[in-house]
């Protein structure tokens, strides 16, 4: 019976890779976002203690008008651009999926009403916050991935219709999971608060420039990471349509709400690795571990 072993919130700004320097990516910098990048590391570690199949991965960058949709193919090779910050993200991937486990979940999504489709063309461009978040949590790339893409159910609808259909997903991929043998990591890409600024500092990794886009964005986020150190997911789901609109918050695609419904909504403790804006944005790197003889108080 297969298993989930780490579920993780890791936000995907593509300063963070253009930061880190790393082969793959054409631009090169100074540095900056250390306190994100640094929790990033240590998660990174402690994934390398823990034995896993694969790293299952949901987007709000690879956005499908019409259903759910999965990588579908073994391997992906092309360059990721951000369309934003061309400036910053230019990144050579080579990356392989474990398409045993996305069909399954493909399966299992279209058996319980959810329209799918499985991703097949090999020219298809693999998005940012696939590339970034994978990137960070797993340098080496030793592992497959399956990626999901985020149905934009809240803009034809509202967040709250957006909170039933993730959650919809994510009973569906557990479903999958558990009739599969892999053991697998969760990992919903995105940032908290989004509000972001229109300008670019002109030297981007310039850190006297960084800071939250506002209070209230500030406060918001705080609100969520304290219920997520109190082991208090439900609330969080619950508070999303309030969260989500108040704070343009990246949660919108439906990452968290279908991480948390595969993981069956914790009350225990959730890691905390680092919290840091990127160009105002509001970003936590959590974890929750399943296992409580590995789970840690990080920060
Ligand atoms: O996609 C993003 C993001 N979520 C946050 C900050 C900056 C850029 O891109
Ligand atoms: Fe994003």
């Amino acid at each position: 019976m297969g298993e989930i072993v780490l579920g993780c919130l890791a936000p995907h700004p593509p300063h963070l890779v253009y930061a880190d320097n790393p082969s793959q990516n054409e631009p090169v910098s100074e540095g900056g976002w250390e306190t994100l990048r640094w929790g990033y590391q240590r998660l990174a570690r402690k994934l390398k203690d823990i034995e896993y199949d694969a790293i299952v991965i949901f987007t709000p960058h690879w956005q499908t008008y019409i259903g759910t949709h999965f990588l579908g193919l073994p391997n992906f090779k092309s360059k990721s651009v951000d369309p934003v910050f061309p400036n910053l993200f230019r990144y050579n991937y080579d990356l392989d999926v474990d398409v045993e486990l996305a069909t399954a979940m493909h399966d299992a999504a279209a058996d319980s009403g959810i329209i799918t489709k499985m991703m097949e063309n090999p020219d298809f461009r693999v998005d940012y916050g696939t590339i970034t978040s994978c990137h960070l949590l797993n340098p080496d790339w030793d592992k497959p991935i399956v990626t999901i893409s985020s149905n934009r159910n809240r803009h034809y609808y509202s967040v709250e219709v957006m909170n039933e259909q993730a959650t919809a997903l994510g009973k569906a991929c557990l479903k999958a999971i558990l009739e599969s043998d892999k053991k697998v990591v969760l990992v919903a890409s995105h940032s908290l608060s989004h509000r972001h600024f229109v300008e670019e500092a002109p030297l981007p990794e310039d850190m006297s420039r960084e800071h939250i886009y506002n209070h209230s964005q500030y406060v918001w986020d705080m609100k969520i990471v304290e219920l997520m150190r109190d082991g208090k997911m439900q609330e969080v789901i619950d508070l999303m349509p309030e969260f989500t609109e108040q704070t343009m918050a990246e949660t919108e695609g439906g990452g968290l709400t279908w991480l948390m419904a595969a993981m069956g909504y914790p009350d225990y403790s959730a890691e905390i690795y680092g919290y840091q804006s990127v160009i105002g944005t509001g970003n936590v790197i959590a974890a929750w571990d399943p296992d409580e003889s590995t789970r840690e108080l990080v920060l």
